[in-house]
Protein backbone atom coordinates (compact mmCIF):
# COMPACT_ATOMS: atom_id res chain seq x y z
CA UNK A 1 0.00 0.00 0.00
CA UNK A 2 1.09 3.68 -0.78
CA UNK A 3 2.54 5.42 1.95
CA UNK A 4 -0.42 8.14 3.12
CA UNK A 5 -2.85 5.73 1.72
CA UNK A 6 -6.78 7.06 2.07
CA UNK A 7 -8.38 5.85 5.34
CA UNK A 8 -11.85 5.73 3.46
CA UNK A 9 -10.89 5.49 -0.45
CA UNK A 10 -14.38 4.94 -1.29
CA UNK A 11 -14.88 8.60 -0.65
CA UNK A 12 -11.90 10.27 -0.94
CA UNK A 13 -11.27 8.32 -4.42
CA UNK A 14 -14.61 8.88 -5.60
CA UNK A 15 -15.08 9.93 -8.95
CA UNK A 16 -15.90 13.88 -8.68
CA UNK A 17 -19.24 13.42 -10.63
CA UNK A 18 -20.03 11.00 -8.09
CA UNK A 19 -19.10 13.38 -5.40
CA UNK A 20 -21.01 16.37 -7.02
CA UNK A 21 -24.38 14.46 -6.64
CA UNK A 22 -23.79 13.87 -3.01
CA UNK A 23 -22.64 16.88 -2.24
CA UNK A 24 -25.89 18.36 -3.95
CA UNK A 25 -27.99 15.85 -1.87
CA UNK A 26 -26.56 16.48 1.35
CA UNK A 27 -27.54 20.94 0.86
CA UNK A 28 -30.65 19.54 -0.32
CA UNK A 29 -30.74 18.05 2.82
CA UNK A 30 -29.17 20.48 5.11
CA UNK A 31 -31.52 23.32 3.71
CA UNK A 32 -34.29 21.09 4.27
CA UNK A 33 -33.29 20.73 8.22
CA UNK A 34 -32.46 24.74 8.40
CA UNK A 35 -35.87 25.48 7.17
CA UNK A 36 -37.77 22.85 9.31
CA UNK A 37 -36.88 25.17 12.34
CA UNK A 38 -37.30 28.55 13.34
CA UNK A 39 -33.62 28.97 12.75
CA UNK A 40 -32.22 32.38 11.85
CA UNK A 41 -30.42 30.45 8.46
CA UNK A 42 -34.11 29.10 7.87
CA UNK A 43 -35.56 32.71 8.24
CA UNK A 44 -32.87 33.80 6.02
CA UNK A 45 -33.47 30.94 3.29
CA UNK A 46 -37.00 31.93 3.19
CA UNK A 47 -36.45 35.92 3.05
CA UNK A 48 -35.01 34.66 -0.30
CA UNK A 49 -37.65 32.18 -1.36
CA UNK A 50 -35.91 29.09 -0.59
CA UNK A 51 -39.02 27.21 0.94
CA UNK A 52 -37.55 23.40 0.17
CA UNK A 53 -34.04 21.75 -0.17
CA UNK A 54 -35.22 20.77 -4.69
CA UNK A 55 -35.41 24.89 -4.68
CA UNK A 56 -31.37 25.20 -4.61
CA UNK A 57 -28.89 23.63 -6.82
CA UNK A 58 -24.55 23.16 -5.47
CA UNK A 59 -23.80 25.38 -8.53
CA UNK A 60 -25.51 28.54 -7.40
CA UNK A 61 -24.69 27.98 -3.95
CA UNK A 62 -23.21 31.15 -4.35
CA UNK A 63 -26.79 32.71 -4.24
CA UNK A 64 -27.60 32.03 -1.07
CA UNK A 65 -26.97 33.92 2.09
CA UNK A 66 -23.55 33.74 4.53
CA UNK A 67 -23.12 33.62 7.79
CA UNK A 68 -20.24 35.31 10.34
CA UNK A 69 -18.67 34.91 13.33
CA UNK A 70 -21.05 37.89 14.38
CA UNK A 71 -24.37 35.81 13.75
CA UNK A 72 -22.55 33.47 16.38
CA UNK A 73 -22.23 36.05 18.69
CA UNK A 74 -25.40 37.80 17.90
CA UNK A 75 -26.61 34.31 18.98
CA UNK A 76 -24.50 32.81 21.54
CA UNK A 77 -24.44 30.67 23.11
CA UNK A 78 -26.35 28.34 21.10
CA UNK A 79 -29.20 29.83 19.32
CA UNK A 80 -28.12 28.56 15.81
CA UNK A 81 -28.45 25.11 17.23
CA UNK A 82 -31.08 23.09 15.57
CA UNK A 83 -30.63 19.63 17.24
CA UNK A 84 -32.69 19.14 20.16
CA UNK A 85 -30.99 19.58 23.39
CA UNK A 86 -31.51 16.25 24.45
CA UNK A 87 -28.88 15.35 21.05
CA UNK A 88 -26.32 17.33 21.98
CA UNK A 89 -23.54 15.40 23.69
CA UNK A 90 -20.64 18.02 24.07
CA UNK A 91 -19.25 21.20 23.74
CA UNK A 92 -16.38 22.66 21.89
CA UNK A 93 -15.39 26.48 20.52
CA UNK A 94 -12.14 28.76 21.11
CA UNK A 95 -11.52 32.06 23.32
CA UNK A 96 -11.39 33.47 19.61
CA UNK A 97 -10.99 36.76 18.23
CA UNK A 98 -11.11 39.85 20.69
CA UNK A 99 -11.34 37.34 23.58
CA UNK A 100 -15.29 37.05 22.46
CA UNK A 101 -16.01 33.49 23.22
CA UNK A 102 -17.70 31.15 20.35
CA UNK A 103 -19.40 28.08 21.68
CA UNK A 104 -20.15 24.86 19.40
CA UNK A 105 -22.68 22.00 20.05
CA UNK A 106 -21.52 19.00 18.78
CA UNK A 107 -24.70 15.75 18.26
CA UNK A 108 -23.13 12.18 18.28
CA UNK A 109 -23.63 12.53 14.39
CA UNK A 110 -20.89 15.33 14.48
CA UNK A 111 -18.63 13.57 16.95
CA UNK A 112 -18.50 10.76 14.23
CA UNK A 113 -17.83 12.94 11.36
CA UNK A 114 -15.19 14.62 12.88
CA UNK A 115 -13.40 10.96 14.24
CA UNK A 116 -14.10 10.11 10.43
CA UNK A 117 -12.02 13.31 8.90
CA UNK A 118 -9.08 13.00 11.94
CA UNK A 119 -8.99 9.20 10.93
CA UNK A 120 -8.59 10.18 7.28
CA UNK A 121 -6.06 13.03 8.34
CA UNK A 122 -3.84 10.50 10.31
CA UNK A 123 -3.78 7.89 7.72
CA UNK A 124 -3.21 10.36 5.02
CA UNK A 125 -0.06 11.58 6.86
CA UNK A 126 1.11 7.66 7.24
CA UNK A 127 -0.27 6.39 10.50
CA UNK A 128 -1.82 3.39 11.10
CA UNK A 129 -3.36 1.06 13.79
CA UNK A 130 0.50 0.15 14.60
CA UNK A 131 1.26 3.73 15.54
CA UNK A 132 1.72 6.12 19.05
CA UNK A 133 0.45 9.32 18.43
CA UNK A 134 1.80 11.72 21.11
CA UNK A 135 -0.80 14.58 20.92
CA UNK A 136 0.22 17.47 22.54
CA UNK A 137 -2.71 19.84 21.34
CA UNK A 138 -3.74 21.14 24.26
CA UNK A 139 -7.21 19.33 25.61
CA UNK A 140 -10.36 20.83 26.46
CA UNK A 141 -12.72 23.36 24.74
CA UNK A 142 -10.62 23.59 22.37
CA UNK A 143 -11.03 21.52 19.40
CA UNK A 144 -7.01 20.50 18.92
CA UNK A 145 -6.68 17.62 21.66
CA UNK A 146 -9.70 15.73 21.56
CA UNK A 147 -10.24 16.31 18.13
CA UNK A 148 -6.84 14.00 17.26
CA UNK A 149 -8.13 12.02 19.89
CA UNK A 150 -10.86 10.68 18.12
CA UNK A 151 -9.37 10.24 14.97
CA UNK A 152 -6.83 8.33 16.43
CA UNK A 153 -9.31 6.23 17.99
CA UNK A 154 -11.01 5.67 15.22
CA UNK A 155 -7.65 4.64 13.54
CA UNK A 156 -6.95 2.24 16.01
CA UNK A 157 -3.80 3.93 16.56
CA UNK A 158 -2.72 4.22 19.93
CA UNK A 159 -3.37 8.09 21.42
CA UNK A 160 -0.77 9.44 23.89
CA UNK A 161 -3.43 12.10 25.36
CA UNK A 162 -0.48 15.15 26.62
CA UNK A 163 -2.12 17.80 25.56
CA UNK A 164 0.13 21.20 25.89
CA UNK A 165 2.70 22.25 28.06
CA UNK A 166 4.72 20.91 30.51
CA UNK A 167 7.67 20.36 27.89
CA UNK A 168 9.91 18.78 29.99
CA UNK A 169 7.60 15.88 30.61
CA UNK A 170 6.49 15.25 26.99
CA UNK A 171 10.35 15.37 26.18
CA UNK A 172 10.89 12.35 28.71
CA UNK A 173 7.68 10.50 27.25
CA UNK A 174 8.81 10.85 23.54
CA UNK A 175 12.29 9.10 24.39
CA UNK A 176 10.21 6.37 26.51
CA UNK A 177 7.06 5.62 24.64
CA UNK A 178 9.06 6.19 21.06
CA UNK A 179 5.62 7.67 19.62
CA UNK A 180 6.06 7.64 15.51
CA UNK A 181 3.06 10.87 15.39
CA UNK A 182 3.61 14.24 16.84
CA UNK A 183 0.74 16.30 16.70
CA UNK A 184 0.90 19.84 18.09
CA UNK A 185 1.14 23.36 16.94
CA UNK A 186 4.03 24.39 14.88
CA UNK A 187 5.53 26.57 16.95
CA UNK A 188 5.23 23.96 20.19
CA UNK A 189 6.89 21.25 17.72
CA UNK A 190 9.56 24.15 17.23
CA UNK A 191 9.60 24.59 21.46
CA UNK A 192 10.00 20.52 21.55
CA UNK A 193 13.15 20.95 19.33
CA UNK A 194 14.92 22.84 21.75
CA UNK A 195 14.89 19.74 23.84
CA UNK A 196 14.59 16.63 21.69
CA UNK A 197 17.32 14.62 20.21
CA UNK A 198 18.01 14.69 16.62
CA UNK A 199 17.47 10.99 16.31
CA UNK A 200 14.08 10.77 17.93
CA UNK A 201 11.55 8.77 17.00
CA UNK A 202 8.80 10.76 15.38
CA UNK A 203 8.73 10.49 11.78
CA UNK A 204 6.08 12.50 11.11
CA UNK A 205 4.12 15.56 12.22
CA UNK A 206 0.58 17.02 11.76
CA UNK A 207 0.88 20.26 12.62
CA UNK A 208 -1.96 23.41 12.64
CA UNK A 209 -4.36 25.64 14.22
CA UNK A 210 -1.91 28.48 13.85
CA UNK A 211 -0.29 30.20 10.36
CA UNK A 212 2.94 28.80 9.27
CA UNK A 213 4.86 29.23 6.29
CA UNK A 214 6.91 26.75 3.70
CA UNK A 215 10.01 28.35 5.62
CA UNK A 216 8.87 27.14 8.78
CA UNK A 217 7.84 23.84 7.20
CA UNK A 218 11.79 23.16 6.08
CA UNK A 219 12.82 24.32 9.79
CA UNK A 220 10.53 22.28 11.75
CA UNK A 221 11.83 19.34 8.81
CA UNK A 222 15.45 19.53 9.34
CA UNK A 223 15.19 20.19 13.15
CA UNK A 224 13.61 17.03 14.24
CA UNK A 225 14.22 15.09 11.35
CA UNK A 226 10.89 14.27 10.22
CA UNK A 227 7.88 15.49 7.50
CA UNK A 228 5.53 18.21 8.64
CA UNK A 229 2.52 18.26 7.13
CA UNK A 230 -0.14 21.14 7.67
CA UNK A 231 -3.91 20.29 9.03
CA UNK A 232 -6.62 23.18 9.12
CA UNK A 233 -9.88 23.48 10.44
CA UNK A 234 -11.60 25.28 13.21
CA UNK A 235 -14.35 25.09 15.39
CA UNK A 236 -17.04 26.64 14.14
CA UNK A 237 -17.41 24.22 11.21
CA UNK A 238 -16.23 20.97 13.59
CA UNK A 239 -12.56 21.35 14.53
CA UNK A 240 -8.90 19.93 13.17
CA UNK A 241 -9.74 17.78 10.36
CA UNK A 242 -11.84 20.26 7.65
CA UNK A 243 -8.93 19.57 5.54
CA UNK A 244 -5.46 18.21 5.68
CA UNK A 245 -1.98 17.22 3.81
CA UNK A 246 -1.14 13.77 2.80
CA UNK A 247 2.27 12.47 2.55
CA UNK A 248 1.18 12.90 -1.57
CA UNK A 249 -0.67 15.67 -1.45
CA UNK A 250 1.78 18.04 -2.81
CA UNK A 251 1.88 20.82 -0.32
CA UNK A 252 -1.76 21.48 -0.21
CA UNK A 253 -4.32 20.02 2.21
CA UNK A 254 -6.85 17.83 0.92
CA UNK A 255 -10.37 18.93 1.74
CA UNK A 256 -12.68 16.46 3.43
CA UNK A 257 -15.35 18.17 0.81
CA UNK A 258 -17.83 15.25 0.64
CA UNK A 259 -18.57 16.65 4.60
CA UNK A 260 -17.03 20.77 4.34
CA UNK A 261 -18.22 22.03 0.88
CA UNK A 262 -15.16 25.05 0.17
CA UNK A 263 -15.80 28.01 -1.35
CA UNK A 264 -13.89 31.39 -1.75
CA UNK A 265 -15.38 34.86 -2.00
CA UNK A 266 -12.88 37.68 -2.09
CA UNK A 267 -10.09 35.33 -1.23
CA UNK A 268 -11.81 34.52 2.02
CA UNK A 269 -12.61 30.75 2.73
CA UNK A 270 -16.12 30.05 3.16
CA UNK A 271 -17.74 26.53 4.40
CA UNK A 272 -20.94 24.76 4.41
CA UNK A 273 -21.59 22.19 6.88
CA UNK A 274 -23.08 19.35 4.42
CA UNK A 275 -23.81 16.78 7.07
CA UNK A 276 -23.80 18.39 10.57
CA UNK A 277 -27.21 18.11 12.29
CA UNK A 278 -25.84 20.21 16.09
CA UNK A 279 -25.25 23.41 14.86
CA UNK A 280 -24.75 23.09 10.89
CA UNK A 281 -23.37 26.48 9.04
CA UNK A 282 -24.51 27.11 5.75
CA UNK A 283 -21.99 29.12 3.88
CA UNK A 284 -19.53 30.20 6.80
CA UNK A 285 -17.19 33.09 6.06
CA UNK A 286 -14.22 32.03 8.21
CA UNK A 287 -12.13 34.61 7.56
CA UNK A 288 -9.54 32.87 7.01
CA UNK A 289 -7.23 33.53 3.39
CA UNK A 290 -6.50 30.78 1.20
CA UNK A 291 -6.64 29.33 -2.24
CA UNK A 292 -8.70 26.59 -3.90
CA UNK A 293 -7.01 24.08 -6.10
CA UNK A 294 -7.46 20.60 -7.75
CA UNK A 295 -6.88 17.19 -6.61
CA UNK A 296 -3.32 15.27 -6.55
CA UNK A 297 -2.18 11.94 -6.10
CA UNK A 298 -4.39 9.06 -4.52
CA UNK A 299 -7.31 11.44 -3.89
CA UNK A 300 -10.26 12.80 -5.93
CA UNK A 301 -10.69 15.98 -3.62
CA UNK A 302 -10.22 19.01 -3.42
CA UNK A 303 -7.08 20.81 -1.89
CA UNK A 304 -6.63 24.30 -0.44
CA UNK A 305 -3.83 26.50 0.10
CA UNK A 306 -1.76 27.10 3.14
CA UNK A 307 -3.12 29.64 4.76
CA UNK A 308 -1.96 33.22 4.01
CA UNK A 309 -3.35 34.42 7.27
CA UNK A 310 -6.60 35.81 8.67
CA UNK A 311 -8.49 39.11 6.91
CA UNK A 312 -8.43 40.72 10.13
CA UNK A 313 -4.24 39.46 10.70
CA UNK A 314 -3.66 41.54 7.35
CA UNK A 315 -1.53 44.45 8.37
CA UNK A 316 -1.76 47.85 6.71
CA UNK A 317 1.27 49.70 6.73
CA UNK A 318 1.16 53.12 4.69
CA UNK A 319 -1.17 51.92 2.39
CA UNK A 320 0.55 48.28 1.75
CA UNK A 321 -1.23 45.10 2.62
CA UNK A 322 1.28 42.57 4.72
CA UNK A 323 0.15 39.34 6.07
CA UNK A 324 2.18 38.01 8.98
CA UNK A 325 3.39 34.78 7.21
CA UNK A 326 4.80 37.03 4.08
CA UNK A 327 7.24 38.47 6.89
CA UNK A 328 7.76 35.42 8.53
CA UNK A 329 8.97 33.67 5.27
CA UNK A 330 11.59 36.21 4.90
CA UNK A 331 12.72 36.50 8.22
CA UNK A 332 13.64 32.61 8.55
CA UNK A 333 15.67 33.22 5.71
CA UNK A 334 18.08 34.98 7.75
CA UNK A 335 17.30 34.43 11.46
CA UNK A 336 15.94 31.69 13.98
CA UNK A 337 12.24 30.43 14.18
CA UNK A 338 11.07 32.74 16.73
CA UNK A 339 10.04 35.85 16.35
CA UNK A 340 7.49 38.73 17.05
CA UNK A 341 6.02 41.11 15.03
CA UNK A 342 4.79 44.45 16.73
CA UNK A 343 2.82 46.98 15.01
CA UNK A 344 3.51 50.11 16.04
CA UNK A 345 0.13 52.67 16.38
CA UNK A 346 1.36 54.88 18.61
CA UNK A 347 1.50 57.37 15.93
CA UNK A 348 -1.03 58.15 13.36
CA UNK A 349 1.58 56.41 10.70
CA UNK A 350 1.67 52.83 11.59
CA UNK A 351 5.23 51.61 11.78
CA UNK A 352 6.86 47.65 11.82
CA UNK A 353 9.19 46.45 14.38
CA UNK A 354 10.19 42.76 13.86
CA UNK A 355 12.24 41.43 16.60
CA UNK A 356 14.26 38.24 15.73
CA UNK A 357 16.76 36.14 17.68
CA UNK A 358 20.24 35.50 16.00
CA UNK A 359 24.29 35.30 17.48
CA UNK A 360 25.09 37.61 14.77
CA UNK A 361 23.83 41.44 13.27
CA UNK A 362 21.54 40.28 11.03
CA UNK A 363 19.75 43.89 11.00
CA UNK A 364 20.54 44.90 7.39
CA UNK A 365 20.15 42.25 5.40
CA UNK A 366 16.84 41.61 6.98
CA UNK A 367 16.05 45.40 6.67
CA UNK A 368 16.71 45.49 2.85
CA UNK A 369 15.10 41.78 2.43
CA UNK A 370 11.72 42.81 3.88
CA UNK A 371 11.27 46.29 1.85
CA UNK A 372 11.99 44.99 -1.58
CA UNK A 373 9.51 41.89 -0.61
CA UNK A 374 7.11 43.74 1.54
CA UNK A 375 7.86 47.22 -0.46
CA UNK A 376 7.18 48.33 3.32
CA UNK A 377 10.38 49.61 5.95
CA UNK A 378 10.80 47.55 8.90
CA UNK A 379 12.47 48.13 11.77
CA UNK A 380 14.52 44.98 12.71
CA UNK A 381 15.33 44.27 16.49
CA UNK A 382 18.36 41.50 16.91
CA UNK A 383 17.90 39.87 20.59
CA UNK A 384 20.05 36.90 21.64
CA UNK A 385 19.06 33.47 21.05
CA UNK A 386 16.46 32.43 23.95
CA UNK A 387 15.26 36.23 24.30
CA UNK A 388 11.75 35.70 22.81
CA UNK A 389 8.83 34.65 24.87
CA UNK A 390 7.95 30.54 23.49
CA UNK A 391 4.63 29.28 23.25
CA UNK A 392 3.95 26.24 25.69
CA UNK A 393 0.30 26.23 25.44
CA UNK A 394 -2.29 27.17 23.21
CA UNK A 395 -1.12 29.39 19.85
CA UNK A 396 1.54 31.23 18.86
CA UNK A 397 0.87 34.86 19.52
CA UNK A 398 3.46 36.12 16.43
CA UNK A 399 1.72 39.56 16.14
CA UNK A 400 1.22 41.85 18.61
CA UNK A 401 0.09 45.40 18.23
CA UNK A 402 1.66 48.57 20.43
CA UNK A 403 -0.75 51.50 20.94
CA UNK A 404 0.87 52.89 24.16
CA UNK A 405 2.98 52.52 27.60
CA UNK A 406 5.44 49.70 27.19
CA UNK A 407 6.74 47.68 24.60
CA UNK A 408 5.29 44.04 24.13
CA UNK A 409 9.07 43.21 24.18
CA UNK A 410 12.15 44.46 26.05
CA UNK A 411 14.56 46.25 23.13
CA UNK A 412 12.30 48.14 21.03
CA UNK A 413 11.85 52.05 20.65
O1 LIG B 1 -7.53 25.84 15.63
C1 LIG B 1 -8.73 23.85 15.04
C2 LIG B 1 -7.44 23.15 14.81
C3 LIG B 1 -6.86 22.46 15.85
C4 LIG B 1 -6.86 23.12 13.57
C5 LIG B 1 -5.69 21.77 15.64
C6 LIG B 1 -5.68 22.43 13.34
C7 LIG B 1 -5.10 21.75 14.38
P1 LIG B 1 -10.06 27.30 16.36
O2 LIG B 1 -9.43 27.38 17.69
O3 LIG B 1 -11.52 27.51 16.25
O4 LIG B 1 -9.82 25.86 15.75
O5 LIG B 1 -9.29 28.30 15.41
C8 LIG B 1 -9.56 28.31 14.05
O6 LIG B 1 -7.27 28.91 13.52
O7 LIG B 1 -9.95 29.99 11.43
C9 LIG B 1 -7.51 29.74 11.34
O8 LIG B 1 -7.47 31.15 11.38
C10 LIG B 1 -6.53 29.17 12.34
N1 LIG B 1 -5.96 27.92 11.83
C11 LIG B 1 -6.39 26.66 12.06
N2 LIG B 1 -5.59 25.78 11.39
C12 LIG B 1 -4.66 26.50 10.72
C13 LIG B 1 -3.58 26.19 9.86
C14 LIG B 1 -8.59 25.27 15.50
N3 LIG B 1 -3.25 24.94 9.55
C15 LIG B 1 -8.65 29.27 13.32
N4 LIG B 1 -2.86 27.22 9.35
C16 LIG B 1 -8.84 29.21 11.83
C17 LIG B 1 -3.16 28.50 9.65
C18 LIG B 1 -4.91 27.87 11.01
N5 LIG B 1 -4.14 28.85 10.48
Amino acid sequence: MTAGAPFDPKIECMDPEARHDLQEQRLRDLVDRLLSTDNPQGARLREIGVMRGTDVRLDEIHLLPTITKQDLWDHYPFGLRIAPEEDVVCVHGSSGTGGRPTLIPYTANDVEVWSEVMARALKGAGASSRSIVHNAYGYGLFTGGLGVHHGGLKLGAAVVPMSGGMTERQVRLIHDLRPDVLCCTPSYALRLAEDLDPDNSIEVGVFGAEPWTEEMRREIEARLGIRALDIYGLSEVIGPGVACESLDSEGLLNIAEDHFYPETVDGELVFTTLTKTGMPLLRYRTGDVATLHGPAGQRTLRRMSKLKGRKDDMLVIRGVNVFPTEIEAVVLEHAGPHYLIVEDRRTPIARLHVAVESAEDVAPRLTTNLRERLGVTCQVHVLAPGRLPRTEVGKAQRLARWTRGQAPVDGLS
